[in-house]
């Protein structure tokens, strides 16, 4: 094996009988040795392992990830649904039959855009692809998306108008740890990636961390007292802090002139976009007081290389992005980072914070409606054209593009729409917003068949549920938060019947006519996206399997075999047609569905450190589930003296779409106009419930984030109009 590139980074070795692979759930991908216990009680044992980003640190999912190889009723058989609603077993060749028979007769009947596929960021680079690939030239149909879409549409769009690239952090995280500041807006890292924070003690040992978030969450305290800010906004109003902040260093003579003048272009029009918003003004709409607004431009500034400091960065989360201003949200932030010369310049920079395992490569490699491999757009010819020319088919055999998620599911079974939904690697009727009307559109499906190793309460509404390998079980790549391009080990045989999705999938191409090009390999299939990759965006055509198992450290773009991959993207230029970022001016605009007199407190969604997403996976090991059993509300005592609610009572939620009960938790650290709840749970607390479905108009993102709620004690009726 041939030494690492990166100093703390043995990216394949692993003692003995271990095996080196990453974390199942979050994009931060922490570094895991896996060790086979001879005593049977666990198939493996857990520990930390030395890598960029975690430092050999796990959170507690990391450390007790193990327990979900063996969940209690994992599915380890094809199963299909039977006259009387329950699930029969069966042998892979009948279900796999079944499936194949069904969709080839709907696509007769009614075309094959009556076939729609639901991906999911978890799913390993060669999995991502392969289903695009199967989308496209098996079933050719248009309508692919995926769980992405609820996740880092808003930052993606952002990203790649104003820099023509989207790779989450442009540059590794460990740079963090050397800069003056961090500004963090609406992501709660301290609880969805606690190693992460370990990046940050530069920052605060400086007093430079500043965390914009509605609520006084395990991060924003680690901005407390000479560490940082914490600023705590109206929710849905951080447009308006980044408006005034981008207003005080222009109006303070703080901006990078030289910096804007040699590397953007549109800076004129964002100065006259911010020209309104000073800070008294900004105080009226999100609440922070003008002073504060000013401390923390001048922070910022301080920070900046062109004012002598360390550097900066500004980091966004899902809080900030899960908006109908969610992209213009996410470019208020890069026009700041911009202003302050902080962008593509070694030691500062911007970027939003991936969420998923492989979140990033997830969004690269072809699951997305408009996207073909290597992030390319699937209405351009010439892109057509080389990846068709990859995949052996004409490029006018290639679809165009499909919808994105939220509509894609509001559509099934609907006049027109898609008759027919394969879920891979997704549970949608927990994690989609307006959830009882996602699970009113899958009724309306003739055929859905849901890939999954647990029975997620999507799957269990399935014609067919198909058992797959997962995580440990497998080989693969996955493309952590920074780009960095990771392997995935097998170190475990799946139980029962499972069998890996490559696998699934070639035996489904095989009986709907298509016998070649779906190799059941992960190695084969990543030489094969390298390729497709190859010119693209997101160029992995430098990568494969022998340069990862060495140790190697590689951050896409590697366009070559010699090439070390990009650490840093920017730095030279910005891949835009001129090289310069592009400036957008943008404004604010309230939520969708904004409080009002029967709707008059704010609801906002999140995690809990316990509980991964829809929570499939983590309700189902013991620890987690005890730490964490059931729905519950954070609220202010304030509001709750207010409305007559007590701690550990059960409220009723209701919003324009729902209703949903959850037990109270009182406490301060929540804006008294706000409650709080997070989303892992199904059933009568299922925060998705009351979500709303309305979209950013660029990205398609849904806003999670915030909606008018009215919130009462049980026993009070309460009924709340259409905003
Ligand atoms: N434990 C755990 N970790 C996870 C996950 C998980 O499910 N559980 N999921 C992974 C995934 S896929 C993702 S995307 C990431 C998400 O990681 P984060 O973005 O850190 O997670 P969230 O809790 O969704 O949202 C962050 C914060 O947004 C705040 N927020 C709500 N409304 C607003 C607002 O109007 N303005 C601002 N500024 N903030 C607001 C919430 O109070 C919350 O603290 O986490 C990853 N890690
Ligand atoms: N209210 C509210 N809702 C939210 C959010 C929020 O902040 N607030 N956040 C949103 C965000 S950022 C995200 S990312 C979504 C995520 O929400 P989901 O898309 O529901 O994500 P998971 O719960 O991770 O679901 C993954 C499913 O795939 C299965 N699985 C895991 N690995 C594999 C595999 O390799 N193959 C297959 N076929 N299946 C596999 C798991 O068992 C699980 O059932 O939720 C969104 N929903
Ligand atoms: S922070 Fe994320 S990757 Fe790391 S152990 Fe926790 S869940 Fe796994
Ligand atoms: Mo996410």
């Amino acid at each position: 094996m041939s030494a690492p590139t990166e100093s703390a980074s043995p990216g394949a070795t692993a003692p003995g009988d271990a095996v080196a692979t990453h974390c199942p759930y979050c994009a931060l991908q922490c570094a895991q040795t896996l060790t086979r216990t001879p005593d049977g009680r666990l198939p493996v044992e857990v520990d930390g392992r030395d890598f960029p980003t975690n430092r050999g640190g796990l959170c507690q999912k990391g450390w007790t990830s193990a327990e979900v190889l063996r969940a209690s009723d994992r599915v380890t058989t094809p199963l299909i649904r039977t006259a009387d609603g329950g699930f029969r077993e069966a042998e892979w060749a009948e279900a796999l039959d079944l499936v194949a028979d069904r969709l080839t007769a709907l696509q007769e009947a009614h075309g094959r855009d009556t076939v729609a596929v639901f991906g999911g960021g978890g799913l390993t680079n060669e999995k991502a692809y392969a289903l695009g690939k199967f989308t496209r030239t098996v079933l050719r149909s248009p309508y692919i998306d995926y769980n992405g879409r609820f996740c880092m549409s808003s930052a993606a769009a952002a990203s790649n108008r104003a820099f023509g690239m989207d790779r989450g952090l442009g540059f590794p995280l460990a740079d963090l740890g050397g800069a003056d500041a961090v500004l963090i807006l609406g992501s709660n890292m301290g609880v969805t990636m606690p190693p992460f924070v370990q990046h940050l003690a530069g920052a605060r040992e400086r007093g430079g961390l500043v965390v914009v978030d509605p609520r006084e969450t395990v991060t924003a305290r680690l901005a407390s007292d000479d560490q940082g800010i914490h600023l705590a906004p109206v929710p849905a109003t951080d447009m308006v802090v980044l408006l005034a902040l981008t207003h005080v260093v222009l109006a303070e003579g703080l901006a990078d002139l030289h910096y804007l003048e040699e590397r953007t272009h549109g800076f004129d029009a964002v100065r006259r976009s911010v020209a309104s918003w000073w800070p008294e003004r900004a105080e009226t709409v999100c609440g922070i007081p003008a002073d504060e607004l000013r401390r923390t431009a001048r922070l910022l500034a301080a920070a900046s290389p062109s004012k002598g400091g360390r550097g900066a960065y500004v980091l966004t989360g899902r809080g900030v992005e899960q908006m109908t201003q969610g992209t213009a949200c996410v470019t208020a932030a890069i026009n700041l980072s911009l202003v302050l010369g902080l962008v593509g310049r070694e030691g500062s920079g911007f970027g939003p914070v991936t969420g998923q395992g492989n979140g990033q490569g997830g969004r690269e490699h072809g699951q997305k409606s408009d996207q073909l491999p290597g992030y390319r757009s699937i209405s351009d010819p010439a892109a057509r054209a080389h990846v068709a020319g990859v995949w052996g088919v004409e490029p006018d055999s290639l679809p165009g593009p499909g919808v994105p998620a939220v509509q894609l599911l509001a559509s099934l079974g609907r006049e027109g729409g898609p008759r027919a939904l394969l879920v891979h690697g997704s549970n949608v009727v927990v994690s989609a917003p307006n959830a009882d009307a996602v699970r009113a559109s899958l009724s309306r499906l003739d055929l859905l068949v849901v890939c999954d190793m647990v029975p997620s309460e999507t799957a269990l509404l399935a014609d067919v549920i198909l058992p797959v390998t997962q995580w440990a079980e497998e080989d693969g790549t996955m493309t952590n938060l920074e780009g960095r391009v990771l392997r995935r080990r097998k170190a475990v045989d799946a139980p029962g019947r499972a069998r890996s999705e490559l696998w699934i999938l070639g035996e489904l191409a095989r009986r709907l006519g298509v016998s070649e090009g779906f190799p059941d390999d992960p190695r084969t299939v990543f030489a094969e996206l390298a390729r497709a990759s190859a010119g693209g965006v997101a160029d992995y055509s430098g990568i494969d399997y022998d340069r990862l198992d060495a140790g190697e450290q590689i951050q896409w773009p590697c366009p070559s075999a010699a090439h070390p991959g990009t650490p840093r993207v920017f730095l030279e230029r910005f891949p835009t047609p001129d090289g310069r970022a592009r400036m957008t001016p943008v404004d604010h605009h309230a939520p969708h569905d904004d409080v009002r007199a029967d709707a008059p407190t704010y609801l906002v969604t999140g995690r809990v450190l316990q509980h991964y997403q829809s929570g499939a996976q983590t309700r189902r090991v013991p620890e987690l589930d005890a730490a964490q059993p059931a729905p519950f509300v954070e609220v202010h005592p304030l509001l709750a003296e207010r409305i007559g609610l007590t701690e550990g009572e059960e409220a009723v939620l209701t919003t324009a779409r729902g209703t949903a009960t959850a037990t109270v938790r009182l406490t301060e650290s929540v804006r008294p106009d706000t409650v709080f709840m997070a989303f892992h749970w199904a059933g009568a607390g299922s925060a998705n419930r009351l979500t709303n479905d309305a979209t950013d108009p660029i990205s398609g993102m849904p806003e999670f984030k915030v909606t008018a709620v009215a919130i009462a004690p049980a026993r009070v009726p309460v009924e709340v109009t259409a905003p």
